[in-house]
């Protein structure tokens, strides 16, 4: 995994607790990545199905999965997360434990699976693949009682057996209330911490897909942001106390930014829809969010230590919308053509010690395994990027090296002008990636200064980009 070449021994590093896992790392990587919300609700212009749907209701009219595969891959996302069932119970699959589901569909004589489908569109596009399969079935005549459990299980074993490598598990918090349930048509609680034993589930899914991360309001790999809105909290501590969360529970909000003491690694997943709602709806075609939406979104979810899952309602006919495509292109254009230009590699950069091993240029290389680290009792430090001319720059983007866990507290950004050092922002945690966006600024030096910290700092870049 750690590119030992690049850091003679990073053995000497001491590290902060907790530490991302292998697999928690490789995620971090991915970035963006997609969601798919299509399924029974496309159909009858809903947002929450009751599960009273016939399953002929679903009915595509010219569905192909290599369509969206191919713009999600062209516009840089690498992965898509299809809801495989929704509350209202439908599945995309022909599962083996209902009929509800499109094997008791007219569409295609009730021969389709469209999980293999996209698996096979996901491998064509080189995608990873993951799924979303909601704990709440206001279908299903046992929610509530034990033996929807063991439902659910068998469910979750088809489709982390049947579809090849599973990237990401996503469950989902809502759950309870009222519903078709087989016919009863009642509103059912369930207790949300102890219903569904969620550490025996966790099992099946370390067992059959070991590499993949599970998702829910917290965690045990990933968590929930705290909004659909696409922000991530300014200050964003992967870290989080885990015992005090559960699934569903009511005053999330209060913890979705983590802690800097917490106690365990689960960082923040951004999931926000393209379109108002997380389900296609002809009336909002042209609600369709602009790319500077989408842009201030990435800034702020990718840019803010998280990751973007960015969802787009497949329509009607089972494609994704020209609308959707034409902002989704707009901003990978933006990152391709902003990303792309490092004004870093044409600097010098200086600070004022370090450890014998991690020196600075470490900081502006091309490899994110590779860092500085400061001395082990420094905990005021001090970064200079200088040019031999003058250079305009709004985007500052810094990385910790977070394998060893995240550390910093507190930094803030200069600018040397004729008249000194001038501060052009304040900022608190860094994690994974920070992007920081600015006010254009002319300059030949750049200072980033790490403030407080919980210990030595490690960084593993740190670039400056123009978007103009
Ligand atoms: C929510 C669900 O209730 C929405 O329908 C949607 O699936 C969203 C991603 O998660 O909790």
């Amino acid at each position: 995994m750690f590119c030992y070449s690049c850091n003679k021994n990073k053995k000497e590093i001491e590290l902060v607790y907790p530490i991302p896992t292998e697999r928690q790392i490789s995620w971090q990587k991915l970035d963006y990545y997609a969601f798919i919300h299509f399924n029974m609700n496309t159909f009858t212009n809903k947002e929450w199905g009751f599960g009273d749907e016939h399953p002929d209701q679903f009915n595509p009219s010219q569905l192909d999965t290599d369509q969206w595969a191919k713009i999600i891959s062209e516009v840089g996302m690498k992965g898509i997360v299809i809801t495989a069932k929704h509350h209202d119970g439908f599945c995309l699959w022909p599962s083996d434990y209902t009929n509800h589901s499109v094997r008791y569909t007219k569409w295609r004589n009730g021969k389709a699976d469209i999980l293999k489908d996209l698996a096979e569109s996901c491998k064509k596009y080189n995608l990873k693949f993951g799924i979303y399969l909601s704990p709440w079935d206001r279908n299903h005549k046992d929610y509530g009682n034990p033996e929807y459990i063991t439902y659910f299980r068998n469910q979750l074993k088809e489709l982390l057996t049947n579809y090849g490598e599973i990237f990401e598990v996503w469950f989902d918090g809502a759950n309870g209330g009222d519903g078709y349930y087989g016919g009863a048509n009642e509103s059912r609680k369930v207790d949300k911490k102890n219903y569904y034993d969620w550490e025996n589930t966790v099992k099946i899914v370390r067992e059959l897909q070991p590499n993949a991360v599970i998702f829910s309001d917290a965690g045990p790999d990933i968590r929930w942001v705290g909004n659909e809105k696409g922000y991530a909290n300014q200050t964003t501590w992967s870290p989080i106390l885990k015992d005090s969360l559960y699934p569903g529970m009511l005053n999330f909000n209060k913890f979705s930014a983590g802690q800097e003491n917490g106690t365990h690694w689960i960082p923040t997943e951004t999931d926000v829809s393209i379109r108002p709602g997380w389900y296609y709806h002809p009336e909002q075609d042209n609600m369709v969010k602009s790319v500077e939406k989408l842009t201030d979104i990435y800034f702020n979810s990718v840019g803010l230590n998280s990751a973007l899952l960015l969802n787009i309602p497949v329509d009607t006919r089972g494609l994704i919308h020209e609308n959707d495509e034409s902002s989704l292109r707009g901003l990978s254009s933006f990152i391709n053509t902003v990303f792309d230009n490092d004004l870093t590699k044409k600097a010098k950069i200086h600070v004022l010690s370090s450890r014998r091993g991690y020196n600075p240029e470490l900081m502006i290389d091309d490899s994110s395994e590779s860092f500085w680290a400061s001395p082990k009792t420094t905990n005021s430090n001090s970064i200079e990027i200088k040019f031999d001319k003058k250079i305009e720059f709004d985007i500052v983007e810094i990385s910790e090296y977070i394998n060893y866990g995240q550390r910093i507290k507190t930094f803030d950004i200069s600018i040397e002008t004729s008249q000194g050092w001038k501060k052009i922002f304040d900022g608190t945690t860094i994690g994974n990636r920070r992007l920081v966006r600015l006010e254009t600024q002319e300059t030949k030096s750049v200072r980033i200064r790490i403030n407080e910290s919980k210990a030595a700092p490690l960084i593993s870049n740190i670039s400056l980009f123009s978007s103009n």
